[in-house]
């Protein structure tokens, strides 16, 4: 499922594009549940398209989506990226506006963590693909890159002279039906999608050795709450599906008993 090279990509570069992984009818389905899963969390509103739509647990509160995260196709990757026991961090469904500005998912750079994108519209260079700094997961070029941070929160500020959508990058172009494999240090970004860009992530962490790998996802388990109250129409005050935590599937069940025994719910 995943070569040595690949394996290497992923390593020294930080992220891995798989083309093709799911057929035609496959995303078919999987488009059409996940616009079910954002319109009910809209509540039959239409997109007004002014900010971002995030909807954390979205691919637990389907079954077709649930499938993808027992599916070998991700399941065997990830666990050839990560090792035994790796554990659920979480999923979202988006539908965005705008750009998105460089940042990393954290600076966790003890603690290995994979997000999944999946792209439900095609998407190229100028219109919101995700644009990845390779090799940019691991230092010294992860700390180099921190001045871009201020960029995100101001595009007029160009710590390197250039603006944003012209930083050094690798634009990973893709079709619905693909997969990009990140490790969430990896500085990305996104420039010219249209309003209302579907994706949805899968995010997967290391199995959980020390207390600084415990005290990352409670952290993030917290944030995750807070992004609950701020981003959904529909307060759950849960990050998880209960039916997700107490699924029979023995994959699912080994990658949420740590979740469980820190009492995430
Ligand atoms: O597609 C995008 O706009 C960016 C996605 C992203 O930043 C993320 O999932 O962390």
């Amino acid at each position: 499922m995943v070569s040595e090279q690949e394996k290497n990509h992923f390593e020294t570069f930080g992220y891995l594009l798989k083309k093709a992984c799911y057929s035609r009818e496959e995303i078919g389905q999987i488009t059409q549940v996940f616009d079910h899963v954002l319109d009910e969390d809209r509540q039959g509103e239409a997109f007004a398209g002014e900010k971002r739509q995030a909807v954390l647990g979205c691919i637990e509160k389907h079954q077709v989506l649930c499938n993808l995260v027992t599916d070998d196709r991700i399941f065997d990757i990830i666990h050839a990226l990560l090792g035994d026991d790796f554990v659920w961090i979480g999923s979202d469904g988006n539908l965005y506006v705008g750009d998105t500005g460089w940042h990393p998912d954290g600076s966790q750079l003890g603690y290995a963590r994979i997000k999944v994108a999946f792209y439900l519209d095609p998407v190229s260079r100028e219109t919101g693909c995700l644009r990845v700094i390779p090799g940019s997961h691991i230092p010294p070029l992860h700390d180099d890159l921190k001045p871009l941070g201020s960029q995100r929160a101001d595009p007029s500020v160009s710590p390197f002279g250039v603006a944003p959508n012209e930083v050094p990058s690798v634009p990973l172009e893709s079709n619905p039906g693909d997969m990009v494999f990140f490790n969430q240090n990896l500085w990305h970004a996104s420039f010219g999608g249209r309003t209302g860009r579907r994706m949805f992530t899968l995010n997967f962490g290391e199995k959980p050795e020390t207390d600084d790998h415990i005290a990352y996802l409670k952290h993030t388990y917290e944030s995750n709450l807070g992004f609950v109250k701020s981003m959904q129409h529909t307060q759950t005050g849960r990050v998880y599906e209960e039916a997700f935590l107490e699924s029979d599937s023995p994959r699912i069940k080994g990658m949420v008993a740590k979740l469980l025994e820190l009492g995430f719910k």
